[in-house]
Formats: structure tokens, sequence, C-alpha cells
């Protein structure tokens, strides 16, 4: 699932101004006439329900407002652009980038400092903010004397709508969050309990982006008419909240969550001393994630000798922590995790 996005947006040049005049039988030349260029219109961002992933932007990453038309005869003004809003799915952040801020263009100087704040959260359907403004157009010679008094023959040119470079981010709501190391059996467990198709492999770091998946009467009866969005995030290993891996890229992802279900491998070699890394990686990355409800499922039971559950289900009581034993491949145990999980989601 795609949860950045970065685009550049434009918005419309101001139309020049006509350089105009009136044309009176027998005389050269009549009044200056040229009406103004009309305004570049203005690009928006908004929220709307109709989306729910950044994925329309990997494709179309340019997005520009129309500039304003030039100026005509007899002091008409010029069209204004038409402005451009570009919808994007309720819970996009959008941060305009610094360094593309101050755009020089030939000798000016275009600033997006008016446009506060910087950063835009579009958190409710319909929020619209504008994120650049379309450039006034140039004045007619109607409105223009040069350095003698005189109407020039030429009228201004317009300005230049602001361009700025967009980051979107999108964090995604779920109620759960699936964690664990890399190849503990997340995505295998997501595709158990929802109807999405998670890439699943024998091999560490298979996911590389976050999967999303719905839980609801139709995978799991129990859910009734629950709807439980769950996140499958990448594996977080061992310096995952200094960066290491990728699962800290994600981890934000996790933060509005409200139960955590953490899988543990129960084939590793230390599932308890693994089960305490990830552990210490939440804490490192956030006090909030880590005081956040928790259910430990102890996964691929149907590969581990029994007396190895036992030991692992021994040294989570020993600390008090209630396990589940599950196998996300052949649903062993997945009826009562799901129990579990509503339970906590109350
Ligand atoms: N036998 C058995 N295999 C499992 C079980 N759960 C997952 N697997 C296998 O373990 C491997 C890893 O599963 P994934 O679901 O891709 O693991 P993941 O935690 O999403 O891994 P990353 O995305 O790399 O972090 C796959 O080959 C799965 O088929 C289980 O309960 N039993
Ligand atoms: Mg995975």
């Amino acid at each position: 699932m795609i949860d950045f996005a970065k685009i550049i947006v434009r918005a419309g040049d101001g139309g020049s101004g006509s350089g105009s005049f009136e044309h009176i039988k027998g005389k050269r030349r009549g009044k200056a006439n040229g009406g103004d260029g009309g305004r570049g219109g203005n690009v928006y961002l908004e929220a709307t329900n109709d989306l729910s992933t950044l994925e329309p932007f990997r494709f179309v990453k340019e997005y520009r407002a129309e500039n304003g038309g030039s100026g005509l005869s007899k002091k008409r003004k010029g069209a204004e652009g038409a402005d451009y809003t570009v919808r994007v799915p309720v819970g996009t952040q959008a941060k305009i980038l610094d360094d593309r801020s101050n755009i020089i263009n030939g000798n000016k100087t275009f600033t997006i400092q008016n446009l506060e704040p910087k950063d835009y959260d579009l958190a409710e359907h319909g929020h619209k903010v504008l994120v650049a403004r379309g450039a006034e157009g140039g004045r007619g010679n109607c409105h223009l004397r040069d350095e003698y008094g005189r109407r020039p023959f030429k009228g201004e040119a317009g300005g230049q709508g602001e361009v700025c470079d967009l980051v979107l981010e999108l964090k995604l709501i779920a109620q759960v969050g699936l964690i664990g190391l890399p190849n503990a059996g997340k995505s295998t467990l997501l595709s158990k309990l929802t109807s999405a198709k998670p890439k699943i492999a024998d091999y560490p770091f298979t996911t590389l982006e976050p999967n999303i998946g719905v839980m609801d009467r139709k995978q799991r009866p129990e859910a009734r008419d629950q709807r439980v969005i769950i996140a499958d995030i990448p594996g977080l290993i061992e310096g995952a909240s200094e960066g290491k891996g990728l699962g800290d890229l994600f981890l934000r992802h996790i933060e509005r969550t409200r139960v955590l279900v953490h899988l543990v491998d129960a084939t590793g070699s230390d599932a308890f001393g693994n089960y305490q890394t990830i552990r210490q990686e939440l804490k490192a990355y956030s006090k909030e994630l880590a005081k956040k409800r928790e259910i430990v499922a102890v996964n691929k039971i149907d590969l581990a000798e029994s007396q190895v559950i036992g030991r692992i289900k021994g040294e989570f009581s020993g600390k008090r922590k209630k396990v589940y034993l599950i196998s996300a491949e052949t649903g062993e145990g997945v009826d009562e995790l799901v129990r579990g999980i509503l339970k906590s989601l109350g």
C-alpha cells in the first residue's frame, strides 16, 4: 500500500496585458485600450472519502491550474484561469518542501510564505486548502504609462504562478497493527483474517510496504457487524528504531491503532528473546506505542515440537504474559485469537 507520494503543483500564470489602441477613422492611433490579463488559477488539495490510497499519485505527478487569458482590446480583461483541485484521501497530510518554497525564476523570487501553515492535515471529508496561488495578470496598456507619461505599445507580462513540491503522506488508520520480526508470519495472518492478498514468502522483508485488510463478517463470522481494519507492516529488527531494516519507516502507521498483535515465531531459536528485542525497539521509537495494548501470538505451532511450545509459553507466563498459540498457515488457534482481538477492541 502506497503511503507516500511526491507531487508538483503549479498554479496558473497571469495572462499578459494587452497593448491595443482604439481604431479611429482618419487618425493614426486612438487611445490605448488594452485590457489586463486574467488571473491564473489556484491549486487546492481537497480531502475525499472516495479515495483510500495515494496510489493514483504514483502515475500522475504534476497538477496544474489554468493560466489566465491575455487581456483584450476595448479594456476587456483576459479570462481567469480555472482552479485545479487535487483530491486526496481523508487522513492525508501534506507538506510543502522547504527547498522549493522559494522558486527563483529569472530575477523574480516567488515565495509561498503567505500560505501558512505549511503542513496541512486533511482529516475530514471536504477539507480544502490552497497550496499554490495563481498569479495576477499583467496590466493592459490602458493602465500603463512609460517614463514620458505615454501609453506604451505593449501590455505588461503576467506574473508566474506558484510552483511547489508537495509530499503527501497517508497514515493508515487501522485499529489493529501486526508486528514482529521478519518472517514471523504477519502477512500470512493478515491473509487469514481478511480478504487482503499480501505477498507471503519464506524470506525476511517480503513485505516492503504496509498492507491493510478489513476483517468483517465475511471472513470471520465472529466479527458480526464489526469491521476491523488491520495493518501488516514490514518486519522489525534490532535497531529498527534507529532506522535499521524497514520497519521504523512504517511504525508511524500503527501509532493510531488501538491494539498491537505481536507475532512470535515458535520455530525461532529464542522466541522470548526475540519478543523482548521488538519490545525494546518499540519503546525506543515511541513511549506511546510501547504503552499500547498488546496481544502476543506464538505462530507456526504446526512446525514446532510441543515441548518447545510449552517452554515458550512458560517463559511468557513467567512474565505474566498470556499468549495465544496459533498457526496462521493451518488456522489452528486463530478463532480464539480473533475473539481476543475483538474483546480488546471492546
Ligand atoms: N508452517 C507454517 N508456516 C508459516 C506460518 N505462518 C507463516 N508461515 C510461513 O512463513 C513464511 C513467512 O511468512 P510471511 O507471512 O511472509 O511472514 P512476514 O512476517 O509477513 O514476513 P516479512 O514480511 O518478511 O516481515 C512464509 O513462507 C509462510 O508461508 C505457520 O503458521 N505455519
Ligand atoms: Mg510480510
